[in-house]
Formats: C-alpha cells, structure tokens, sequence
C-alpha cells in the first residue's frame, strides 16, 4: 500500500522520516492525509516533523509511548474505571506539628542544619487562568506594605536558610531550580535580571523549561491538528508532573548528589507563607529519615486541595498518597462513606490538605527516577460530547501531577507527611475576586486578598507567641470577601528564619496597635520596650544593630478599599480590594555598621 507520505518522504530528513513511519506506525495516518505533492508548502511540511521531533524527545519514552499511554488512559476512561479500583482510604497518621513547642522548635534547629544539602524546585509554568492575572504568578507581590514580589520572598528565604545553615562557615550555595512553560520562561528570566536575581548568584539559579504535550482528537488517540495550521499539531500543558522528568533529563540530579547533597524540596508558585514551615518540614524529613514528606494542613471538606489519604489495595498493597479534590469525594462515597468529604467533629475534613511542598530524600528519588525516567503516572480528563463518550467536546490531553511520584515507589519506601496550622503555612494566591467571593463561608479564599492578610496574621501571631502585645484583628469586607485585618506586620527572612530567631530578637515589653504598621528590613533589629501606633519602616545593612525602643506614635498607613473594576487602579491592587495610604511615618534607615537604637 502507497504511504499516505507519498513522494513527501523523500523531503524529509532521515530522521524525520523515521519519524513519520513511527506515526504511521502509530495510527496517525491523518497527520499527512492533506499533504499536497511536492514543491507545495515543504518548508512547513518540515515544520510539523520538527515540532513531532520536539514532542518525542521532551516525553518519557517518546511520542509513541505517548500515543500508547494515551489510548489506554482514554480507553479506561470511556469505560467509566475507577483509577482507585479496588482501593479503599482511610486516615493516615503522620507527624502533627504544633507552632512554637518544644519538639516544633528542635525540628527547625535541625532543619535549618540540613539546608546546606538541600536544593529547592519551584514550580512555575503554570498562567494561573482561575487567578486571571495577566503577569506571570510570581512577579506579583506577596504583600504590598514592602511590594515583596513571590519571588523576592523565595529567594531571600533560600539565602537566608544558606546563611543560617553554614553558621559563618564556608558557604555552600544552595541550588534553586525554577521550572518554567512557554508560558513564563521569558518574564520569569526577566524577572531575575531586571533585580540582579533578588541576591542570588546567577550561577545558582537553574531554569528548565517543559513543553507542552500533543492534543488528542478522539479515543483512538490521533494527534489533533490545528484547525487553523494542518501543519500544526495542538498543544497543551502537561502539568506540574513534569518536574521529575526535566529534573532527570537535565543530568542535574546527579551534579546535586556528587556534591553531597541530600534533600530536593519542591514548591508552588504564590505561597507566601510556606519558608515558616520549610525549616521544621525538613527536620521531620531528617529525623523521620522520609523518602518522600509531603507538606499538609487541616483541610475543609470541598475545599479545592488534594486530601493525602492512605490507600489500601485487597490484595494488600498500600500507599499513602494525594487524592485530587474532585477524585476525593466520589472515592469516598465508592467505598463506604455515603457522604463523601465532610467535615468531622473539629470542623475539617479527616484527610489533611496537600498543599503541594514535597520534600525528597535525593539518593532514594535518583534511584527511582533511574527505573522510571522521571515518568508519573498520567491522567485524562476528555469532555465528552454525550453519554456515548466517542466524541470530545474539544481536544484533549494527558496530564500529570507532581505529587503522584510516590504511585510508583515500592511498598519499602519511607513515605510520611507533616501537618501544620493553615495559619502558618498555607495561603496561596489562585483566585480571582469573583471566584474567591463565591468560596462556601469557613473556607478558605486562596486570593490575592486572604493571601496578603494571611502574611500580616501569620506574622501577628507569631510575634504574640514570642510575647509581644499585639492588637486584636478587625473583621472588613474587601474585594467581597471577609477578612481579618492584623496590624501589618512584615520582615525579611534572614530577621526571622525559625522561631527561636525570632523570640531572640523580641526583649521587654512590647506594644502594637491594630492600626500599625511594622517592616523590618534588617537582620539585626531588636524590637524592645517598644510601643508602636502608626508605622515604623526600619532598614539597616547586616552589620548594624538596631534596637526598636520607645512609643512610636504618628498618623501611619490607612487602608483605603479599591473597586476590582475601577481601571484607573493597578491590576495589583485591583485583585486585593485594598491600598495603603502611606500618610506619615517613622523611617528608621541604617547604611553603616555599629549600634543605635531608634528614637522616635
Ligand atoms: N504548574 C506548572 O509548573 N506547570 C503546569 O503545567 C501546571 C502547573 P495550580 P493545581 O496547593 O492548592 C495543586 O494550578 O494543580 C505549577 C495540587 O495538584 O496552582 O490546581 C503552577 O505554576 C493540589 O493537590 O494548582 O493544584 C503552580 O506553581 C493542591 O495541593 C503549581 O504548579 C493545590 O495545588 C500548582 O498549579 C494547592
């Protein structure tokens, strides 16, 4: 029989061609089904075998292993199988941390120890469409009383947990790796160049870039063509799963693991709370000796964060892993819970909230990778047109999740979870206004408003554990939702690492008011005898020590509500509902070494 390639064959390159048979191979025929003879359009007869050469070498295994992967993922899901078939969850145990006690502050004493054999991956190739910000996610400030941007905040704190680590020693510099889309590659890299990479050595920094994976048009798994370009084929993104692979391909793993390196901790993209809970995850790792430690919160039933479940198999295998919120309920209600997610007695679902920090032991995650070419187990997620499931509404494709690496691992795998107050580690930035407005009462927002108010309560109460007077919150409805308002309390990572830092930096008797507002932009700045109404900014370079001392007093900082549709306002602002009018004051600025003390 002709190849449906006909004399196009021999435009193509050798190995071009062998890809093309392996489409052939691989019922695609209609890929060249429109082909016009030679001489018409070749140069983007060649693009498309280009981009199929791309496809192939940025998946496990290949595009054929793709297609195959496909056609049985698609094939499972027209016939309505449970991906947890035969699974029954239950209620894992794993560590519970409570902030400030005695065994919370030895974790973060040795977690703090361990940072100098870690490495950090933040996942940053994902646009955030339920946010609906037009920038790139971690451009956008964390808060706004500094304008910190996420990626500011994560990089001061991986410095600030180097510096701690090596204790004056040689510093050895921890590596972060950012994974980035055709999505953000380009502003994120701008990002780090327009602000000297927020500190950070160039060299440190490592970003890899995952490619989207082919659409697919029906269940046979043919390639979807673009309806506009023939000679294109539709792409979309894989998903966050794709770290693990780019990780092992990139041959990075292996220079971590000659160095000595121990641990790979990987994060999400707008968490501005989550380094409070970095030290002390990673001493539970450390003294645990876990394989895989994934990070979690007290969950609300519904609430649109993984539950991590364990999972018991009837032929007796089990595994503690994340169970996606729209799998979690209906799993539920398979296997003997007729209510699905609910909450419990307390008030939460009995299945702690993934909030995506995994942290792995790296001989052990190298080991796995070298069987598994960074590979996770898949999913599809097709929009049928009807009930016959033959046809798609649109196309599809496959996708993957970081936190299903533990699906491969065997049963001798030390896999635990660490469970801390929401308060303290968890307030993501993921939804807009409208969205966030609309969230069950009690739940939480995940927007742009609960996030930056969650920074400020965070940092409230840490400061009343460390004794500090600190004013009750007043309850106010911004951008639709109601929130908290704490005294704006914010500092630098390096002040404020772990708790016991912190407490050593809080002396006498301390006063802040509700209305305040306090950055602390040095390392050395003591807050003692202090009583604060109004705003204090205090910045000094790491060798002067400050003491914040006396009643600070002045008209401060107002917050002033902004109309999420007023477009003479910053889309910043915008998506918080709220400003500050810095109306007065005290700036305490310290550029040399020495001692002082602020005198208001
Ligand atoms: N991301 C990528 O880097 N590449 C991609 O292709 C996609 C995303 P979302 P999601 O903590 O609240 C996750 O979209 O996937 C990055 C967990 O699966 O914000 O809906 C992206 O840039 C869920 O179990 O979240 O849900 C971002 O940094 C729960 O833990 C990150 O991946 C939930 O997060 C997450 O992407 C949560």
């Amino acid at each position: 029989m002709a190849s449906p390639l006909g004399d196009n064959f021999s435009l193509l390159s050798p190995k071009q061609q062998e890809l093309a048979k392996m489409l052939l191979d691989n019922g695609q025929e209609h890929v060249f089904r429109d082909w016009p003879a030679p001489g018409v359009d070749d140069d983007k007869k060649k693009a498309l075998l280009d981009q199929v050469l791309r496809l192939d070498s940025s998946y496990p295994g290949g595009l054929q292993a793709y297609i195959k992967n496909a056609k049985q993922l698609l094939a499972d899901s027209k016939a309505g199988k449970n991906p947890f078939d035969g699974f029954t969850p239950s209620v894992p145990t794993g560590e519970t941390l409570t902030f400030a006690d005695e065994t919370f502050i030895k974790y973060e004493e040795v977690g703090v120890q361990e940072a100098q054999k870690a490495a950090f991956v933040l996942v940053a190739g994902g646009l955030g469409e339920r946010l609906g910000y037009s920038g790139i996610k971690v451009a956008l400030p964390a808060e706004t009383t500094t304008g910190t941007c996420f990626l500011q905040h994560y990089i001061e704190s991986i410095l600030a947990l180097q510096e701690a680590s090596s204790q004056g020693k040689n510093q050895a510099q921890i590596p972060f790796v950012i994974m980035t889309s055709d999505d953000t590659h380009g502003r994120t890299l701008e990002l780090l160049e327009a602000n000297s990479y927020f500190g950070m050595q160039p060299k440190q920094v490592t970003l890899l870039k995952q490619e989207k994976v082919a659409c697919l048009e029906d269940n046979d798994a043919r390639l979807a063509l673009d309806p506009q370009n023939k000679y294109q084929i539709q792409t979309k993104p894989h998903g966050h799963g794709d770290v693990h692979s780019l990780l092992y391909s990139s041959g990075i793993l292996k220079v971590w693991n000659d160095a000595g390196l121990k641990w790979v901790l990987f994060f999400q993209d707008t968490n501005g709370l989550l380094f409070k809970a970095i030290p002390s995850a990673l001493g539970v790792s450390s003294t645990k000796q876990y394989h895989v430690n994934s990070l979690a919160v007290p969950r609300k039933a519904k609430e649109a964060i993984g539950g991590i479940a364990k999972l018991t198999h009837s032929d007796g295998r089990s595994m503690v892993i994340n169970v996606e919120y729209n799998q979690l309920d209906p799993l539920l209600r398979a296997s003997g819970y007729p209510d699905g997610d609910v909450n419990a007695e307390n008030g939460y679902s009995p299945f702690p909230g993934n909030i995506n920090q995994l942290i792995l032991e790296l001989g052990p995650y190298i080991e796995e990778l070298s069987k598994t070419g960074g590979a996770i187990k898949e999913f599809v997620n097709p929009k049928y047109k009807d009930a016959t499931k033959s046809a798609f509404k649109s196309s599809t494709r496959l996708e993957c999740m970081m936190q299903d690496y533990p699906k491969t691992l065997p049963p001798s795998a030390r896999v635990g979870f660490t469970v801390m107050d929401a308060w303290l580690a968890y307030a993501p930035v993921k939804n807009n206004a409208e969205e966030a407005s609309k969230v069950p009462k009690g739940n939480p927002y995940h927007s742009a408003t609960s996030g930056e108010m969650a920074i400020y309560r965070a940092n409230c109460r840490v400061l009343k554990q460390a004794g500090v007077q600190v004013a009750d919150p007043v309850v106010q409805v911004l951008n639709g939702q109601e929130v908290e308002v704490w005294p704006r309390i914010t500092w630098k990572p390096k002040w404020g690492l772990t708790y016991s830092r912190i407490k050593s930096k809080v002396r006498g008797q301390n006063s802040i008011s509700q209305r305040s507002t306090l950055a602390i932009k040095g390392q050395n700045i003591f807050i003692e005898n202090l009583s604060l109404d109004g705003a204090l900014i205090v910045d000094a370079v790491d060798g002067a020590e400050v003491n914040a001392s006396g009643s600070v007093q002045n008209e401060g900082w107002t917050l002033e509500t902004v109309d999420n549709k007023d477009s003479r306002e910053p889309e910043v602002l915008r998506i918080r509902g709220f400003k500050f009018n810095k109306v007065d004051q005290l700036e305490a600025k310290y550029t040399e070494p020495g001692k002082f003390t602020i005198k208001p």
